[in-house]
């Protein structure tokens, strides 16, 4: 046993990791955004692949990601859904992040929540590259993070 304090929030390591980005295209101008964050971590981490794949919208992205889960050991999934654009914003919202845990808790696979959910456009905006960083970035990271999950150390 370790008597040790461990060192957190250490950059993870993601050589030998293949990696897929799924993107929904609605709010593409966010969507697109959060793309590059995710595309940013992943450069930084070395993962061996960042392949990327774009759906409709964010309702879309469980069965995306449940059909990349067979090949690929992590996955970052990316949206953008706010409150303004539709009255269904709870069905939206609420089904693909719903959707996304289930495909990560019944493959094993992790699944990073990279989706905005927003009262409007500008909230939007900070969290894409504003003010409030970017949760496509962190999303990747966060991915690659529990691929590693249990590792020996
Ligand atoms: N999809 C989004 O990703 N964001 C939204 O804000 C949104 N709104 O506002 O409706 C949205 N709708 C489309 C949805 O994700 C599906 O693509 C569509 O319902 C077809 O299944």
């Amino acid at each position: 046993m370790s008597a040790e304090i461990p060192t957190w929030n250490a950059k993870p390591d993601a050589r030998g990791l293949k990696v897929a980005i799924v993107v929904a295209r609605y709010n593409e101008a966010i969507t697109r955004k959060l793309l590059e964050g995710a595309l940013k971590a992943l450069r930084e981490t070395a993962a061996e692949t960042a392949d990327v794949f774009d759906v409709p919208g964010a309702y879309e992205l469980p069965l995306a990601a449940k059909k990349l889960s067979v090949r690929f050991q992590a996955i970052v999934a990316l949206g953008c859904v706010i409150r303004g654009d539709t009255p269904h914003f709870d069905y939206v919202a609420g089904e693909c992040a719903r959707g996304l845990q289930q495909v990560m808790l019944e493959t094993g696979v992790p699944v990073a929540f990279g989706v905005l959910t927003t009262e409007n456009l500008e909230q939007a905006q900070i969290r894409a590259g504003g003010a409030m960083g970017n949760k496509g970035y962190d999303a990747a990271m966060t991915a690659i993070e529990m691929a590693r999950f249990g590792e020996q150390k």
